[in-house]
């Protein structure tokens, strides 16, 4: 198939569509946005089509450096992008990838990529658009080849700088300063980014180097997902051996691994051509039916289901189950709000065909793994049973009654939830202060009294027990479990106050990881905020500010008039500010700051609640240990 693809993908292949000045006027439509997740957006464009190569089989190596001068390089080991004269645009392929968008010829391509991810496709182009300096190094033909350009427009022709006995691409491009409020890549994002792109794609070499602080991070993964799924339980207590399935069919490649664990929860990622598909779509939908009904089946024919026993349900087959479904097909269609819900059905059959044939094998080949997977499930069944009979006493009694809003509960006069807030604060007098300096109009305080429940180590049931969890439920008012529905939320903004100790730190972390795990389309929709109380009030005679960061410290006191006396009041906890103090630096909507909570990396947020939240105590210390000064950009 290389070959093949080598002959007839030439210049002609790439299609041309539109110029750059739109990416300029609206990057937004390009990138999703320009803030720090959009620039990175930069660094996976390129590094998808490096990854594209690789799937096609041309290339092995990738290595992505951050530079000294804020540049950043992304090198593979691939074909090289093309340079000869290119048909429709009579420029050299090279030129046209760069600065026309839509050229990466990947478009209508035929004879071109088997499969390719990209960010939906955007192109190269639209990196060169956003960057003040961009330089792309071909080798090809024996011959390096180099053009360089700046916010879309060629700088230089296309020349031959030297010769050489490789292929492959370099791109090193600047964004741009004017696009991106915020140029500065973040080292621990590409590396989580490259590691899933290692594991998407078995045998490649992924490599970061960061010559700005001198770290650097190599994935190579033979296991492919097979290895992901163990790295994704790494922190759990994995019940029998991880099931990997793979199959190459006319629609397309399916590949599966999965692990049971005996944990409660259920972490299945979906990927379509290497692209994380966050709202599923037919293969996970294909994934769902196949392992129900294998695993009934299975338990059926050989007794480990009774007669009067019913089937287990979907849910139960899933709980405490880690999977990776990865698809790769010629044409996706990505559907839904994000545009990450695969939708081609002949993907749905083919995942259920693949799934089902060779889940079945393995549990006929592995009977004590059958055995332990399907007494899992059943412990799953009963726990449902029990818990909804559970719930529904708790229900009944109408303590989730969306009329009976919890007596604690300040509510805001607005009825309309997109203009109102919900506070939610530690501690009854620190909730006192906000009650009282809040704007009544469109903010509700709700304080909590001390520590909430764990969700982690708890059912259903038991979570709704707990008062504070349940006055918080009850007031957001968009129920929970399968009553969940987001339409009801009863406040667009729901803000977490805490104090900025261990104890806050602590509160936020529980009242996140609830989040996380029951709500999470609060999180993803990004209805959850951290609210940033200043460290600092500095004061001078009359003129009084406060800092926010050490940094913001040292500026102020830079300020000041250097003789006369300056008064520094460090705020350990929120009730040290009076209701006046808490509104102006806290909640003013015009003067505040907060933290928007994201799920950029469920995975990551996962294992971050695994190691703070679960029962295994040595990788939380050292997760607190190497995190205990970086805590400000909470990304969970
Ligand atoms: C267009 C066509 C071909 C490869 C590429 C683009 C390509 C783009 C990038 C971007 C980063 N690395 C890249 N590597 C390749 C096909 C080349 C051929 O048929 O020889």
């Amino acid at each position: 198939m290389a070959d093949e693809a080598k002959k007839s993908y030439g210049a002609e292949q790439i299609q041309v569509l539109e110029g750059l000045e739109a990416v300029r006027k609206r990057p937004g439509m390009y990138i999703g946005t320009t803030d720090i997740a959009g620039l990175h957006h930069l660094v996976w464009e390129i590094v998808d089509n490096a990854i594209d190569e690789a799937m096609a089989g041309e290339c092995s190596n990738i290595t992505v450096t951050l530079n000294q001068d804020g540049s950043c390089t992304v090198e593979d080991d691939g074909r090289g992008i093309p340079v000869e004269k290119h048909k429709r645009t009579g420029k050299s392929a090279l030129e046209t990838v760069l600065t026309v968008l839509h050229a990466g010829g990947k478009f209508g391509a035929e004879g071109g990529y088997k499969v390719s991810g990209g960010l939906h496709g955007v192109g190269v182009s639209v990196v060169n658009a956003l960057s003040e300096k961009t330089v792309a190094e071909v080798h090809r033909n024996g011959k390096v080849y180099r053009q360089e350009y700046s916010r879309g427009k060629t700088i230089t022709p296309v020349e031959e700088v030297g010769k050489t006995d490789k292929t492959g691409t370099m791109i090193t491009f600047t964004p741009d300063s004017d696009m991106f409020p915020v140029t500065e890549l973040d080292y621990d994002t590409i590396k989580n980014r490259m590691r899933q792109q290692a594991y998407l794609t078995k045998g490649v070499s992924v490599m970061i180097v960061d010559e700005r602080y001198d770290k650097k991070y190599k994935f190579h993964f033979e296991g492919g997902i097979k290895s992901y799924v163990q790295h994704l339980n790494k922190n759990k207590d994995p019940i029998g051996r991880v099931v990997y399935v793979d199959k190459e069919l006319p629609e397309g490649n399916v590949e599966i691994a999965l692990q049971y664990t005996n944990s409660y929860q259920e972490n299945i990622f979906t990927f379509a051509n290497n692209i994380h598909t966050i709202e599923g779509g037919m293969h996970l939908t294909g994934f769902r039916s196949a392992l129900t009904r294998t695993i009934n089946s299975y338990a059926r024919n050989n007794n480990l289901l009774k007669e009067k026993e019913p089937n287990l349900t979907s849910e139960d087959v899933r709980e405490g189950l880690t999977a990776v479904v990865s698809v790769k097909l010629a044409d996706p269609q990505f559907e839904g709000q994000t545009k990450s819900k695969l939708g081609n059905a002949e993907m749905r059959t083919a995942v259920d065909s693949v799934l089902s044939e060779q889940f079945m094998e393995f549990l006929t080949e592995h009977p004590n793994d059958a055995k332990s997977f399907i007494s899992k499930c059943s412990l799953a069944a009963r726990a449902r049973i029990a818990a909804k009979a559970a719930r529904d006493t708790v229900i009944r009694k109408g303590a989730l009654d969306g009329m009976t809003l919890p007596g604690k509960l300040a509510d805001c006069s607005s009825k309309d939830p997109s203009k109102s807030e919900l506070y939610i604060v530690e501690g009854d007098s620190a909730g006192g202060s906000a009650k009282q300096g809040r704007d009544r109009e469109f903010q509700a305080i709700l304080p909590l009294r001390g520590k909430i429940l764990n969700v982690e180590h708890s059912r259903m049931d038991r979570i709704l027990a707990n008062n504070e969890i349940k006055a918080t439920v009850i007031a957001l008012g968009v129920g929970i479990g399968e009553t969940f529905d987001i339409e009801k939320l009863r406040y667009d903004r729901v803000v977490i106050m805490t104090d900025a100790d261990v104890d806050g730190a602590h509160i936020r972390t529980l009242l996140l990881t609830l989040f996380y795990r029951y709500f999470r389309p609060l999180v993803e929709q990004g209805h959850i905020y951290i609210a940033q109380p200043p460290l600092y009030k500095i004061k001078q005679g009359r003129k009084t500010v406060y800092a926010y960061t050490e940094n913001e410290k040292a500026q102020a006191l830079e300020e000041f008039d250097q003789d006369k006396k300056i008064t520094i009041q460090r705020y350990k906890g929120l009730g040290e500010m009076n209701p006046g103090q808490l509104w102006e630096t806290t909640m003013n909507p015009e003067t505040r700051s907060m933290l928007r909570v994201t799920v950029e990396d469920a995975e990551r947020a996962d294992q971050i609640f695994d190691t703070l939240m679960g029962t295994d105590v040595p990788p939380r210390k050292k997760f607190i240990q190497t995190h205990a000064k970086s805590v400000k950009n909470l990304d969970i």
